[in-house]
């Protein structure tokens, strides 16, 4: 198929020089110890965008001790919350005065629409800074009065040097989903970004140094997964790992956090989500919203709602709208304005969604729409839709990350929370109907972490977000995040003469 072709800004975007491709430690820029580096790929071609240094186990080493020294000397985890919040109310402000070089970072190297980085990813991190300033000062303990002549208060303190593991689809908001609490804790950290998307990470820590983050604070290795990474999940000095990524390589982390030293772990996964649609929705915005669930951000979100189960009785009608709609659905390069789907992030992700489509055809599904690439270069797939799709084949049990929905048709509602249910997943699920009884009934019966009606990717700061079974654990965002990155002390006084 071809490329959209809108064309209205892709000559108006400038694209600026890439300033930042070292290892920033303990508040530098610097080469990675080996003096390697990588290349950073545009998705819309191919071409290389810049080499960036390889960080390896031994910059893991320097970046830990100075989040080591920052975190037991360093002011960062004893000024007050309030002082804190001040400085992530600047790095906040200066994200957002970036905001166009920061959105064309995550364009060009993982294919995201630039209008949505400039106004969705962009901003909402600089918010996530806010929102997590806004509790810095609010971190409390609690009095108890204890059943002896003594009494105890609890003090909750941060957890200590933290790593953070990051993927690709969404560079900027998962960075800043863990980094925000995790410095409004008074926690130090080190992260390290996919190696698919160094560059705004690289971005991110030139302005905490701008907003006053003190070094050693935050710190960013870039490099590969089994060297870099593992180096943070099996490192001696790391109280806490933050993982977002697929199933097996979260598998990997808790291990080596289990064989070193039982650091604590936060793990965010894949999914398979359900997205129900009952006979009373309206047809129309169903549709939509199925689309929606599928294929933005290239369908490259753990949350997608990749199994979309229709009841019987607007199934065919569901089908043909679908069919038609998606004709509209423009995919192309992502800085044009028109277009709603750029590349996928790489030529893995590209490589491995063509074949789960092949395998959806073998497998007996019909193709509804798409399954072909687009272009004659870079990673663009065209929006992929499976009709006659069963519970049992690969295309709606595994995790495709790409821009393919797979369509099926249910009966009743116990049949389809049977088969919503039945996945190793439990990210997110879908609900379309104006029944509130059916609402709250499904609701509580799909085991996942978060519950769209009558809506999609409804995400807010506030929203704890998190998986159910094979899909991670601990919550990401809302206060209950906020927690993750603290440990409570409890402190015991005799309240008039000491009892010993
Ligand atoms: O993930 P990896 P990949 C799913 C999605 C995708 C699949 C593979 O289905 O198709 O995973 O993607 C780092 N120790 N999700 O291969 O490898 C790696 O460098 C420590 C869902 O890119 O898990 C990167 O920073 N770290 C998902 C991060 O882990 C290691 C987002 C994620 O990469 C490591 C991404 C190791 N041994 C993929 N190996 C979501 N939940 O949103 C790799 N890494």
């Amino acid at each position: 198929a071809n490329l959209s072709n809108g064309g209205d800004t892709k000559h108006i975007i400038q694209i600026p020089e890439i300033k930042f491709t070292k290892l920033f430690i303990n508040g530098q820029f610097v080469d990675a110890i080996s003096g390697k580096t990588f290349e950073t790929i545009d998705p819309r071609n191919g071409d290389v965008i810049a080499r960036v240094a390889e960080g390896d186990k031994e910059d893991i080493d320097l970046s830990v001790k100075a989040a080591r020294e920052a975190f037991d000397h360093g002011r960062w985890p004893r000024m007050s919350g309030f002082d804190r919040a001040r400085i992530m109310m600047k790095f906040a402000d200066l994200i957002n005065e970036n905001v166009e070089e920061l959105a064309i970072l995550d364009t060009l190297d993982a294919g995201k629409l630039f209008s949505m980085g400039k106004t969705v990813d962009i901003p909402g991190a600089a918010n996530m800074l806010r929102y997590y300033a806004g509790a810095a000062d609010k971190i409390h303990g609690e009095t108890l009065k204890m059943s002896r002549e003594m009494q105890a208060y609890t003090l909750r303190e941060p957890i200590g040097v933290v790593g953070h593991i990051i993927p690709w689809n969404v560079p900027s908001g998962i960075f800043f989903m863990k980094v925000s609490p995790a410095l409004a804790a008074g926690c130090t950290m080190v992260v390290k970004p996919a190696e698919q998307t160094p560059l705004s990470a690289l971005y991110y820590a030139h302005l905490s140094k701008l907003a006053g983050i003190p070094d050693g604070v935050l710190n960013v290795i870039t490099g590969f997964g089994s060297t870099a990474g593992a180096a943070i999940s099996s490192h001696m000095d790391i109280d806490k790992v933050s993982f977002t990524g697929s199933a097996e390589v979260g598998r990997l982390v808790m291990q080596a956090a289990a064989r070193s030293n039982l650091k604590t772990v936060a793990l965010e996964l894949g999914g398979k989500s359900p997205l129900i649609i009952f006979n009373d929705a309206d047809l129309d915005q169903a549709v939509e919203l199925a689309l929606l669930a599928n294929f933005l951000n290239k369908g490259e979100l753990c949350v997608s709602g990749s199994r979309v189960y229709v009841q019987e009785g607007i199934y065919d009608k569901f089908v043909k709208l679908a069919a038609e709609k998606v004709k509209m659905w423009r995919v192309g390069d992502p800085f044009d304005s028109q277009v709603q789907q750029g590349p996928q992030a790489s030529k893995e992700q590209f490589d491995k969604v063509i074949s789960y489509i092949e395998q959806g055809k073998r497998e007996g599904a019909t193709l509804l729409a798409g399954g072909k690439t687009c272009g004659d270069k870079g990673y663009y797939i065209e929006p992929t839709i499976f009709t006659d799709a069963k519970d049992d084949m690969v295309i709606v049990k595994e995790e495709i990350f790409g821009p393919v929905m797979s369509l099926m048709k249910f009966k009743t509602v116990e049949e389809v929370i049977e088969r919503a249910n039945n996945t190793k997943y439990g990210l997110a699920a879908g609900i379309v109907t104006n029944d509130l009884n059916l609402t709250n009934r499904v609701s509580r019966s799909i085991r996942a972490g978060v519950i769209w009606v009558n809506c999609y990717y409804g995400f807010d700061n506030d929203c704890p977000f998190g998986g159910y079974k094979m899909s991670g654990f601990g919550r990401e965002l809302g206060l209950h995040c906020l927690d993750q990155y603290l440990q409570v002390k409890c402190v015991v006084t005799p309240l008039y003469n000491s009892p010993w």
